[in-house]
């Protein structure tokens, strides 16, 4: 048997047909599928040199889905009495496209929008940009990565000018001495990439994670680093002036290769351990002992994930944590570096063509001149029709329905109304709309409340590029025929474009002519793609960006010897802590952080569909200290109402002593009265707009029948 709780680290053994990845995570491992659209078999790939064959238990149940009872097989439209009824798709297509000329033509271009996301490929996220700026002519796209990948990202620009969350393969994990895990539990949500940290460990390498829970990942670190949620950048310049202190900085690197350490030595100098010690919560000794590790290790990694990422301080955190790779000369050394460990299927190449707000394919600013006019010759459209920058993704949900607002929204690849943060809010705007499109497989809690809703392709049922994390782009090829009525998001967009009158720009194409124009449309910017084509994908098991020509082999290592950066050198960042935007009061006691198990999916459309997940994860859990759970009479089982200035939510309580006394964990996945997003905070860092989903101040108190929620 493949598909059982117990054999999720099981190497593949059947020879099967179709060569191609997994749905969900940004580990994109590689699968074989063999069988029938109704009886697919999933097995690992052993051939692909990422996973090695090993899939997690949400990889090994992905094919329950493509016949799922529940799947999307017509489009949906609202009819007079407000009840979604089957129409055909020409009659869906229609009205979308009528209501959105009159909306454009009564409130503008712009009171139109668009939401896309890190689960689309690279030939879907493309397209979407262009769709936005070419068919609808708005500003106003934005993505789910943005409550994502923002932060990150947006800290290697400034530090190093690209992005590309690991720099490096993971095949050089192993070879790391030591390696500082911040804010990443990769054992629910990433486990075949544990594979390499276990073989670090073997090679007698070290392991600390930094994180406000013992989660399952920590169990096998060295240290645990037990931080104050929202105190990583005190704790990270609190690391830097020990090493600093103790002569562990590698100053022939410094000297060499990066510009403003000086003032960032003056400014970890007030970071003494006993008062980084007091913010973080984390003793003295421990900071000694992990500066120790990393200072004295000949080859070292930092690698951040969500835990750091999501608050409204997310890019001074990352950037911190660089502050200490490049002081350790650990950027472009060997085995050795700053990384980013990137979360959705196509989290990397969904970020890097075009359905950001402020961005153009390949990686481009979308207020750069020669980037405009680069793109605007691809498309074939005159420079000044393509829009500015738009707002960015809870920017543009807090403006639906609003005054200059967006009045009409397509939705494609994600749950806002689970996933967004103040989600009763965000449910409240989508209302306000009047022209809510969702493009989905099932009807998800955003697609309930839409005026259509259009069934799209699922994975196994297209193909496309996806470009995971370590910036290897692959072929995800297609093993089924879509269901009958189902049609793929580019045959969507392409007749929706029809339907407004650009359908030149859109000839109906096959993803890999889309993929063909993106190359196009990439050369010569940060993450070109131009050298890259499917059958050098085949070839290769992958190729990495930046690969600029059909005879070069793409760049598996970056930064080894400069940085794209003006002056060729990487920049320190002066960073002061700042505590979060809402910290524990008398009202509100605790700290309330939030993220994932390893059962789930995101926003739970998908998995929560699947019987063996949802036995494993069958509800919202509240994790909390025992202390905590005695001084409000909490037991196990016990039913417990949650309290932020946002709203109220209800989850089962599970005491468990891996939490902190004053920190309680809820995962995201659930909707509803289980919804932890009705409690969390919107506060945007200041640059890269990602909201504070991992702090806010909660209340807690046992749950009474009586009480409202
Ligand atoms: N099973 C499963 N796997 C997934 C996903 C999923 O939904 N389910 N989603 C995928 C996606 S899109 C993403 S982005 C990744 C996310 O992958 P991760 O980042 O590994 O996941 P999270 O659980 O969101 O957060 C990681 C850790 O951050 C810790 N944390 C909370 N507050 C803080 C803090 O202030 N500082 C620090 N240092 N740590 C803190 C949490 O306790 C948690 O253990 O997972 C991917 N894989
Ligand atoms: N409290 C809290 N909230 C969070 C987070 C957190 O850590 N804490 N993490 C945030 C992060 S990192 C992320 S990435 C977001 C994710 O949250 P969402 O953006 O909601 O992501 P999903 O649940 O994956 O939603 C994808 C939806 O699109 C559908 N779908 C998937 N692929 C496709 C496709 O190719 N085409 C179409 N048409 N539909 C598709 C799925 O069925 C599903 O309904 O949540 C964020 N929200
Ligand atoms: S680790 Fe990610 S890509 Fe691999 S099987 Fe699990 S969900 Fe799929
Ligand atoms: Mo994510």
């Amino acid at each position: 048997m493949q598909n059982t709780v117990g054999q999720q680290s099981m190497r593949a053994t059947q020879h099967a047909k179709t060569a191609t990845h997994c749905p969900y995570c940004a580990f994109q491992c590689g699968m074989l599928i063999s069988g029938s659209h109704g009886q697919a078999a999933i097995a690992g790939n052993a051939s692909f040199p990422v996973n090695k064959g090993a899939l997690c238990i949400k990889g090994w149940n992905a094919a329950a889905l493509l016949t799922h009872p529940d799947r999307l097989q017509t489009p949906l439209m609202r009819n007079a009495d407000g009840v979604l009824v089957p129409v055909t798709w020409d009659e869906a297509l229609a009205h979308i496209a009528n209501s959105f000329v009159a909306i454009q033509q009564r409130y503008g271009k712009d009171a139109i929008g668009l939401f896309g996301s890190g689960s689309l490929t690279n030939e879907k996220a493309y397209l979407l940009g262009k769709f936005a700026r070419v068919a609808l002519g708005t500003s106003q796209i934005d993505y789910n990565g943005r409550f994502c990948m923002s932060s990150a990202a947006a800290a290697s620009i400034t530090a190093f000018g690209m992005d590309r969350g690991l720099p490096f393969p993971v095949e050089d994990i192993p070879h790391a001495k030591a390696i500082l895990l911040v804010g990443s539990n990769i054992a629910e949500t990433m486990p075949p990439l544990l594979q390499y940290f276990e073989a670090q460990r073997n090679n007698g390498g070290k392991l600390i994670v930094v994180d406000p829970r013992a989660s399952i990942t920590t169990r096998n670190a060295h240290l645990h680093l037990r931080l104050t949620p929202g105190s990583d950048a005190a704790l990270a310049n609190g690391l830097l002036h020990i090493l600093i202190r103790e002569g562990l900085v590698d100053q022939d690197y410094i000297h060499a290769r990066t510009e403003g350490f000086e003032q960032v030595r003056g400014c970890v100098a007030t970071y003494w351990p006993e008062q980084v010690e007091r913010i973080s919560g984390v003793p003295e000794a421990k900071l000694v002992q992990a500066a120790h590790m990393l200072g004295n290790a000949r080859s070292a990694m930092i690698l951040t994930a969500r835990g750091a990422e999501q608050q409204s301080q997310g890019v001074n955190n990352t950037l911190a944590y660089i502050n200490i790779a490049l002081a350790l000369g650990l950027v472009g050394r060997p085995h050795s570096g700053y990384g980013c460990l990137t979360g959705q299927g196509n989290g990397q190449g969904g970020r890097e063509h075009g359905q950001k707000a402020d961005q153009l394919p390949g990686y481009r600013k979308i207020t750069d001149p020669a980037a405009r006019q680069h793109i605007a010759a691809v498309w074939g459209i005159p420079e000044n029709d393509i829009p500015g920058p738009g707002k960015s993704a809870y920017e543009m949900l807090d403006s639906l329905g609003q005054e200059d607002g967006v009045r009409g929204l397509l939705v494609v690849g994600s749950n806002i109304v689970v996933s967004a943060p103040r989600a009763l809010h965000i449910q409240e705007r989508l209302k306000a709309l009047k022209m809510l499109v969702v493009s989905d497989f099932f009807l998800s809690e955003t697609a309930s409340l839409a005026d259509v809703v259009l069934p799209s392709a699922q994975w196994a049922e297209e193909e496309g590029t996806m470009t995971n994390l370590e910036g290897r782009v692959i072929w995800r090829k297609r093993a089924f025929e879509p269901p009958p009525g189902v049609h793929t998001d580019i045959e969507i967009l392409c007749s929706l474009a029809c339907s407004l009158g650009k359908g030149q720009y859109f000839p109906l194409s096959e993803p890999r002519q889309i993929f063909e124009e993106l190359r196009c449309a990439s050369a010569r910017g940060v993450a070109d793609y131009s050298g890259i084509t499917y059958e050098k994908i085949e070839a290769n098991q992958g190729v990495f960006w930046p690969c600029p020509s059909e005879d070069h082999p793409g760049t598996k290592r970056l930064f080894q010897d400069h940085f794209p950066t003006p002056t060729g050198r990487a920049h320190f960042s002066v960073i002061r802590h700042q505590a979060p935007a809402e910290v524990p009061s008398p009202d509100y006691p605790l700290y309330l952080t939030t993220g994932r198990v390893l059962a789930q999916y995101q926003s739970g459309t998908q998995t929560q569909r699947v019987a063996q997940l949802r036995e494993m994860a069958p509800e919202a859990q509240v994790e909390i200290h025992p202390t905590t759970a005695k001084s409000y009479g909490l037991v196990n089982s016990d039913t417990a109402k949650l309290t932020t200035p946002r709203g109220s939510a209800l989850f089962t309580v599970k005491v468990t002593a891996s939490i902190r006394e004053d920190t309680v964990f809820v995962p995201f996945h659930w909707s509803g009265q289980q919804s932890v997003n009705r409690l969390t905070n919107p506060a945007l860092d200041p640059t890269s707009r990602m909201p504070e989903f991992k702090v806010c101040a909660v209340r807690i108190e046992r749950f009474e029948q009586s009480m409202e929620v």
